[in-house]
Parts: C-alpha cells; sequence; structure tokens
C-alpha cells in the first residue's frame, strides 16, 4: 500500500491531488507542522529535512514533492510528456517554477504567521516578497491568458504542483488583479480528482484570514 507522510494544508497536497488524478489509493500518515513530529529520528528517516511530502512508495520513502510527482508520472507513464520531448522541457521548467513560488510563499508564511514575537517580523522583508511573489503571479497570468493548462498539450501533473500554490498566492496577492490565474485555480480546484482530495486531506493548518496585508507602520 502507497502511504503519504501529510500536514494539511501543505505541499502533500500536491501528491495527494496527483494520486486521485492517477487512481491510486493511498494511506494518509497525518503530522503537525508544530508539535516536533517532523524533526523525529523516524520521520526524518524518511525527509532528511523534517519536510512533507514524503510518500512510501515501492520498498521505499520518497522526499521532495517535484521528485515524487516525476516518479509517480514516470512510473504510471501518464500526466506528463515523455522524457527526450520538447514539451518535457516546459513541464519540468514549471514543476521547479511552482517549488521557486512556493519557497516565496513560505517565507510570506514565515513573517505573517509563525515568527514569533510578532515584533521580530520584518517589514522590509514582507515587502520584498510580496513583491517577487507578484512577479511569480504576473509571469503565470502571461502565461495562462491563451490558455488554461501549463502544458499546450492539457492537464499534466505541472499543474498539481503550481495549482496548490494558488489559494495561498491569493492570500497575500488580489486575485482581482490576475484574472487569468484566478479562472486557472477555478478550473484546477473544480476538477473531481482534487475535490476527492481536499475531502480527505483536512482543514488548512495554516492560514487564518482569507487576506495578509503588509503592515502600514
Ligand atoms: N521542496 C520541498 C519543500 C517541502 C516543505 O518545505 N514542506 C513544508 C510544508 S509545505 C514543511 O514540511 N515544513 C516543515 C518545516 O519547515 O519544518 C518539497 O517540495 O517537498
Amino acid at each position: 500500500m502507497i502511504r503519504l507522510h501529510h500536514v494539511p494544508g501543505s505541499r502533500s497536497m500536491r501528491v495527494l491531488w496527483l494520486l486521485e488524478e492517477l487512481g491510486l489509493p493511498c494511506e494518509l500518515q497525518v503530522w503537525s507542522l508544530t508539535d516536533g513530529g517532523l524533526r523525529s529520528p523516524e520521520f526524518q528517516a524518511m525527509s532528511p529535512a523534517g519536510r512533507v511530502p514524503a510518500l512510501q512508495i515501492d520498498g521505499r520513502a520518497i522526499f521532495e514533492s517535484g521528485a515524487i510527482v516525476q516518479y509517480l508520472t514516470e512510473r504510471e507513464d501518464r500526466l506528463a510528456p515523455a522524457p527526450g520531448t520538447t514539451e518535457r522541457a516546459a513541464f519540468l521548467e514549471w514543476v521547479g517554477f511552482a517549488e521557486t513560488q512556493a519557497n516565496i510563499l513560505q517565507a510570506l508564511n514565515i513573517q505573517h504567521i509563525f515568527l514569533r514575537p510578532a515584533a521580530a517580523r520584518s517589514i522590509p522583508l514582507m515587502k520584498l516578497d510580496t513583491k517577487r511573489l507578484a512577479v511569480t503571479a504576473r509571469a503565470l497570468e502571461r502565461h495562462l491568458t491563451d490558455q488554461d493548462r501549463l502544458l499546450p498539450s492539457g492537464f499534466s501533473a505541472a499543474d498539481c504542483m503550481m495549482g496548490f500554490n494558488i489559494d495561498a498566492v491569493f492570500r497575500f496577492l488580489p486575485a482581482t488583479e490576475f484574472p487569468a490565474l484566478a479562472a486557472y485555480r477555478d478550473h484546477m480546484t473544480a476538477r473531481p480528482a482534487y475535490q476527492r482530495a481536499k475531502a480527505r486531506a483536512g482543514g488548512d493548518s495554516i492560514y487564518e484570514r482569507d487576506f495578509y496585508e503588509v503592515p502600514d507602520v
């Protein structure tokens, strides 16, 4: 049985969603971001940086969402262009781009939500990362204006990598400024496999507000 190590609201949703798209059943093992479990030797034996997702499959554990997504698409020979094709390069670019954007989101989450006390937060860093996030959102807005999937050939696992990010993007940037990206988010979240994954994933464990402004001080 495939087992996904998961935190609600985290990048493990990418893998849960892709497993649903591929019709691969899995068990979920749910962890917390805050109780120290991800720093345990048991977990770090599967994911050395102590991060989710980790996926137990085929007699081993795989860490890094981008690696898991590539492994699953190659194993199932679905939802990714074949290695060596021109579109494969675009697929790999968007898988990597999704992680570039997720790292900016993670920095904003730390600044707006996790850092304690609030006085330790840096408004210049919040402004800088909001601008860096806007660069990625504008690039997606341009790309998605003429197509409603990342790849011209249609839905792929790169959309699972990226589609997961967009809810978080709109916690820090107004959706009204990115209509094509908002439409992409709506298409992605309407997919039956996304809905099934969401129903299993558990409530978001990160965001308490719809939108996080940079404090004006
Ligand atoms: N590049 C990694 C990043 C994984 C990652 O940072 N996951 C976050 C949750 S979205 C996490 O486990 N954070 C725990 C921590 O930083 O202690 C991937 O794509 O799998």
